[in-house]
């Protein structure tokens, strides 16, 4: 299989973590971190007026509002009503994971104020909780400008074969963590932390061989490495940070980390991709299926070449959550917003031209944003007209798509879109993937 060619990305010269005390403007994000792929924490102000942060904490004390988080989430007209969440077992390490299994929120809520009242270490760790699936009306938070152009959550929202999202709230007492890993995908994330501190600890990118042994298998537990096993991990670099409430941290595409939760921690986050990291999606997704297909190497002598394809991206799917369907369709759907972006804003701009001469100013922005809000409204409104076709019904509300000031400019999108595409069109076994078993018309 070929490579997809990378953005060049230098990860020698870092010194530590930026910390930002208010938000940069979108560009500024963009041009410091987003491309060149590095972490930074950004300070209270960006989360202040959120009502996870007003009503979730306690302000004489700083820990959860158990009883008030009991009430809105675990009530219905003063009745209880049973919320099934998922939750992760941090003294079971099961496969390269920690043990899950679902609990009620309302059992959940009291076991930890129970630990939280006697002083004692967490075990349960609420996790991987799709908050607003679950409580689609609560307004809890608004994703921060410089994390809207978020293609995963664009294009998973609107699915037509799935109601699911990558929006999260995880909620944990002392002492819990989540173990060593990069995120699915090879995604970025963003964490907002409402009440507790986070000690996060990042290893940028290709020190892989570092932490992984002769069978493939990685390190769990960055605090007990067995030495044997692991005989360099510790000349892996590495990069601590502890993120205090209210503050945000940017975890780049592909860096692994680890996270241990001091104090009783609640926490916000979103896994995302957009055209800044489209190529190391595009490498992950090549070096999962090359995975794949070395572990059942084996086989490939007893089938064809199209039922060896097919099988590859059935187990693709399975272990990774995607297949090249998967990449080509949010490609498309991306595309196909900012290709009408690119038409709306253009027609604006003739406009405008006429209107005043050829002197496009401030204003004029401001209009193609506004005008940029109606297209959003338009392609939510299209989006619910064809959900009267679903065959399930959806509880995930839209994510909506960023405004111009929101991402960087169209066609620079649109090159880095057409690229990928490019790329998949050009595999043989994905091209023929993605006509003759997907039906799809590249
Ligand atoms: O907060 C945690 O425990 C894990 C968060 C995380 O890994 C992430 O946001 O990428
Ligand atoms: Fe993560």
């Amino acid at each position: 299989m070929p490579t997809p060619p990378l953005r060049p990305r230098n990860y020698s010269s870092i010194q530590g973590i930026d910390y930002l005390e208010t938000s940069p403007s979108y560009e500024e994000f963009r041009n410091r971190y987003l491309e060149p792929n590095l972490p930074v924490v950004i300070g209270p102000d960006l989360t202040k007026h959120w009502r996870a942060r007003q009503q979730w904490v306690c302000p004489e004390t700083g820990k959860p509002n158990f009883a008030g988080l009991r009430e809105q989430l675990c009530e219905e007209e003063g009745q209880p009503v049973s919320i099934l969440v998922p939750v992760a077992d941090c003294q079971i390490k099961e496969f390269t994971d920690q043990k899950r299994s679902t609990m009620d929120l309302r059992e959940f809520l009291e076991q930890w104020e129970l630990n939280s009242k006697q002083n004692q270490p967490s075990r349960i760790y609420l996790k991987d909780f799709h908050f607003l699936k679950t409580f689609p009306w609560y307004h809890a938070y608004e994703t921060p400008d410089i994390f809207r152009d978020d293609w995963m959550n664009e294009f998973w929202t609107r699915r037509l074969d799935m109601d699911d999202d990558y929006r999260f709230v995880y909620c944990g007492g002392d002492n819990t963590f989540t173990p060593f890993h990069a995120d699915v995908y090879r995604s970025y994330s963003w964490s907002a932390n409402i009440c507790g501190i986070k000690k996060w600890t990042f290893f940028p990118p290709d020190q892989e061989h570092l932490y992984c042994d002769k069978l493939n298998n990685m390190v769990y537990d960055i605090e007990n490495v067995n030495p044997v096993q692991f005989p360099n991990f510790h000349k892996a670099k590495r990069f601590t940070t502890y993120q205090q409430p209210g503050q945000t941290v940017f975890v780049p595409s592909g860096w692994w980390h680890q996270v241990h939760n001091i104090g009783d921690t609640i926490s916000i986050n979103h896994n995302w991709c957009n055209g800044s990291n489209l190529d190391l999606l595009l490498g992950s997704i090549c070096s999962d299926l090359e995975e794949v297909e070395r572990s059942i190497d084996h086989l490939k002598e007893s089938m064809d070449e199209n039922e060896w394809i097919k099988i590859c991206q059935r187990l693709l799917l399975l272990n990774s959550g995607w297949d090249w369907s998967t990449l080509w369709d949010m490609c498309n759907t991306i595309r196909n917003r900012v290709i009408y972006q690119v038409k709306v804003s253009s027609c604006i701009r003739k406009e405008c031209d006429n209107n005043n001469g050829n002197d496009i100013d401030n204003d004029n922005d401001n209009r193609i944003d506004e005008q940029n809000g109606e297209v959003e409204n338009l392609s939510l409104f299209a989006t619910f007209k064809r959900d009267d076709h679903l065959d399930f019904k959806r509880s995930t509300p839209i994510f909506e798509p960023p405004l111009i000031s929101q991402q960087p400019p169209l066609e620079l999108t649109l090159r880095r879109l057409n690229e990928a595409l490019d790329f998949i069109r050009s595999d043989k076994a994905a091209n023929w993937f993605l006509r003759h078993v997907k039906g799809i018309s590249l």
